[in-house]
């Protein structure tokens, strides 16, 4: 099998999204460090003009958007899966709805002036009639509104103890409504929610403390998948 090489950056969250999915599946990769911001000569030459993060090669094949590198990474080892207890399509439907909080977290980081203005004229230019920071700033009411309408869904799913968002198992629902909270956590909620696994050690104590809390469980869910890089 040709070596898996994962090109991404850092604070990706779709990246983070297939790092973990490798943890899951003890894969072994290598890393090309992309930039955040055009432009990507390098990568624009492997994939044909693609810019998005993260894209993995696997010898002369290059897999462009997070699921169909789960897809290539699901043929390749498919045990653990990322779809247990027959949940192809439930967990796939599942892993759509959870990434709409990307775009949620990504505005209200706009409209919060978190972003360096590099990043924000970059990320600007990829949207069809641009967006302001004015308008990203007027949204952020309702993307945090919709922000905890989600996570109290999430919650809801795993009231009854479950460890994973569909069962005893991680599926790929789970890797797809984790990263954009990895991302947007300390945004979307006063609490530690998903964000709690972080290398951060003060987060870590803060969900030692909150085990009851299914939040904090989740994260401690993941950050315990093996190659977590936490
Ligand atoms: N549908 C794509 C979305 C990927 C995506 O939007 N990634 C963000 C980074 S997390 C991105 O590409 N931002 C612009 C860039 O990196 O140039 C996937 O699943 O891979």
């Amino acid at each position: 099998m040709h070596e898996l090489i994962l090109h991404h950056y850092d604070i990706s969250p779709y990246a983070e999204k297939i790092r973990l999915i490798m943890g899951l599946k003890q894969l072994a990769w290598r890393s090309v460090q992309i930039p955040v911001v055009m432009p990507k000569p390098d990568l624009t030459a492997l994939t044909g003009g693609y810019r998005l993060t993260p894209v993995l090669q696997v010898g002369a094949d290059i897999y462009c958007d997070t699921k169909a590198i789960a897809r290539r990474l699901e043929r390749d080892r498919p045990t653990p899966t990322l779809y247990p207890s027959g949940c192809a399509a439930s967990g796939r439907g599942l892993a759509f709805w959870g990434e709409t909080l990307f775009m949620d977290a990504v505005l209200i980081g706009f409209g919060m002036r978190m972003f360096p203005p590099d990043f924000v004229a970059d990320r600007q230019k990829m949207v069809p009639g641009g967006v302001s920071e004015d308008l990203a700033r007027a949204l952020i009411p309702s993307k945090l509104d919709e922000i905890r309408a989600k996570v109290t869904l999430i919650e809801e799913q795993l009231a009854d103890g479950r460890t994973f968002l569909l069962g005893s198992e991680a599926s790929l629902a789970d890797f797809a409504v984790y990263h954009p909270l990895w991302e947007g956590g300390p945004i979307a909620s006063p609490h530690v929610l998903f964000s709690a696994g972080r290398q951060d050690s003060q987060a870590q104590s803060r969900a030692d403390d909150r085990e009851d809390d299914s939040r904090c469980r989740t994260a401690h869910s993941y950050s315990n998948l093996p190659g977590a890089r936490w």
